[in-house]
């Protein structure tokens, strides 16, 4: 395997900070960039992740004491046109992975500024990425986290990007036809078109990873020490809903399916995603190819994720209840779902598939950090497809104090320890009637 240079864009996310590590400890140079912008956005929205995680110089400093490899890293928006097009000409990366984009749906839904922020921060982004590509580095693979959420539900088979269509005698490889479901999922549709276009005049290459809903929170690498943790959402405007339930479950709240639970997606375990860029890096795109990976490793629909989470807990002996709540999206929620996800098994991904003991180990998760959950987050969505932002998004800049600052003692049900009591406010929260 050739060692190559690397740009890592949004490395202190979810998953930038989980793959820069997995990269840089499989050999190849990384070198970092994010403009901290979603810490921003969790204090303004009155989140925060739920293991606490280091300054970037912090993490990059404990990785070099640790393994002896060096992160490059650099603080910088990509909205900067100059900025990106100097990284660009310095680093002359071989390749670019490109996690940097606001990513929540319900942030996107809560109004028009919203909006109108994913949408520029990520067109914008990914528009600055290119034409530096085109001027500095026209060589160079950009691996680009697109969503599965860009096709839609269809009622026929999701193909990895292209369909071929008969029509009128003739026959075409096309783009498969797309229905985003929010402005968030819509950014990057747009952005694939971009891309893809991009691809076409000036011959650069690319892998658009449409990713499914990631879930976990270990990967080898981040399990090395407390201090290199990589953030792990659960309120309901950045947590996604198998985090969410493993928490609620934790927490003995009830599972909250949104309407009927028959809405489908394809998951991935975080340590997948990892792999699965790797692959990629290591079996780049060819000179003017834009080619398309469905990035998921099985597919659920959320009622049978609940069913899951609660049995997982039955099997200790706890009982955990699922609710059905009014769904704050417009989403069909009983459906057809067969996307196929081929190529990257193709390449060597060797999945790891949901099981009991993930959900145990983000249980033990939350057991570690108990003190810093708001339950609140767990138990009604504040973000409303119709009408937008409900009372309660942004709790923080309402009451001035940070999140950081205001612990919150709960309640773990956990199979490993005795029940213990709740602090007395906390078990008041717990137990309001839903
Ligand atoms: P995250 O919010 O944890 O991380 C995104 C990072 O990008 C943040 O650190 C943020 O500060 C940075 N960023 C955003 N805009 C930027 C800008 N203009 N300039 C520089 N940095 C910027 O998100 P995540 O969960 O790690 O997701 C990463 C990517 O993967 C996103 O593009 C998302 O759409 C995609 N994705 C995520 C999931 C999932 O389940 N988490 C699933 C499918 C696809
Ligand atoms: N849901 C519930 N209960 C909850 C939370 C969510 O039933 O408490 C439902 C939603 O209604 C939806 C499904 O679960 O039908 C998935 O919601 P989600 O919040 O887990 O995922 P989504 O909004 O689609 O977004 C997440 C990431 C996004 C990524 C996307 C992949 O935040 O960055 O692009 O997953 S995908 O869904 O494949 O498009």
């Amino acid at each position: 395997m050739a060692k190559k240079t690397v740009v890592v864009l949004g490395v202190d996310g979810y998953l930038g900070w989980a793959t820069a590590l997995h990269l840089s400890r499989a050999g190849h140079d990384v070198v970092g960039i994010d403009s901290l912008v979603r810490r921003r956005w969790d204090r303004e929205c009155g989140t925060q992740s739920l293991i606490p995680i280091k300054s970037m110089p912090q993490r990059v400093a404990l990785w070099k004491r640790m393994t002896g490899r060096t992160i490059g890293w650099r603080q910088m928006d990509l909205c900067d046109a100059r900025a990106v097009t100097e990284l660009v000409r310095d680093v002359r990366p071989d390749a670019l992975v490109h996690f940097a984009e606001q990513r929540s749906a319900p942030f996107s839904m809560i109004d028009l500024p919203h909006a109108a922020l994913t949408q520029v921060n990520n067109l914008v982004g990914t528009l600055n990425l290119l034409f530096a590509l085109r001027d500095h580095a026209p060589r160079a693979h950009l691996i680009k986290l697109g969503t599965m959420g860009e096709y839609g539900t269809p009622n026929i088979d999701i193909e990895e990007g292209f369909i071929t269509i008969t029509h009128n005698g003739r026959e075409d490889r096309l783009p498969f036809p797309m229905q985003p479901g929010s402005f968030y999922h819509l950014s990057k549709l747009h952005d694939s078109h971009n891309i893809q276009f991009a691809c076409r005049i000036w011959g650069l290459r690319a892998t658009d990873l449409h990713q499914g809903v990631v879930y976990g929170n270990h990967t080898e690498e981040v399990a090395m020490h407390p201090g290199l943790a990589t953030r792990f959402d659960y309120d309901a405007i950045w947590g996604t809903v198998l985090n969410r339930f493993c928490i609620q479950a934790a927490l003995g709240l009830p599972l909250t399916v949104y309407g009927k639970g028959g809405q489908t997606r394809g998951f991935l375990d975080i340590r997948d995603t990892v792999a699965c860029v790797r692959l990629a890096l290591e079996h780049p795109a060819g000179r003017g190819e834009y080619r398309v990976f469905n990035q998921f490793t099985e597919q659920f629909s959320v009622k049978a994720l609940a069913e899951k989470v609660r049995d997982a807990r039955a099997a200790h002996g706890l009982k955990t209840s699922i609710v059905h709540l009014p769904n704050p999206r417009v989403e069909r929620e009983e459906h057809y779902y067969n996307a196929k996800h081929q190529k990257l098994l193709d390449l060597g991904l060797r999945p790891h598939y949901l099981g009991d003991t993930l959900i145990e180990s983000v249980i033990e998760t939350v057991e570690r950090h108990a003190t810093r959950v708001d339950p609140v987050e767990l138990e009604q969505p504040n973000v409303d497809w119709r009408r937008g932002g409900t009372a309660g998004w942004r709790k923080a800049s309402e009451t001035a104090a940070p999140a950081e600052a205001q612990p919150q003692s709960v309640l773990v049900l956990s199979s490993s320890r005795k029940r213990g009591r709740p602090a007395p406010g906390a078990s008041a929260r717990l137990a309001q009637p839903r």
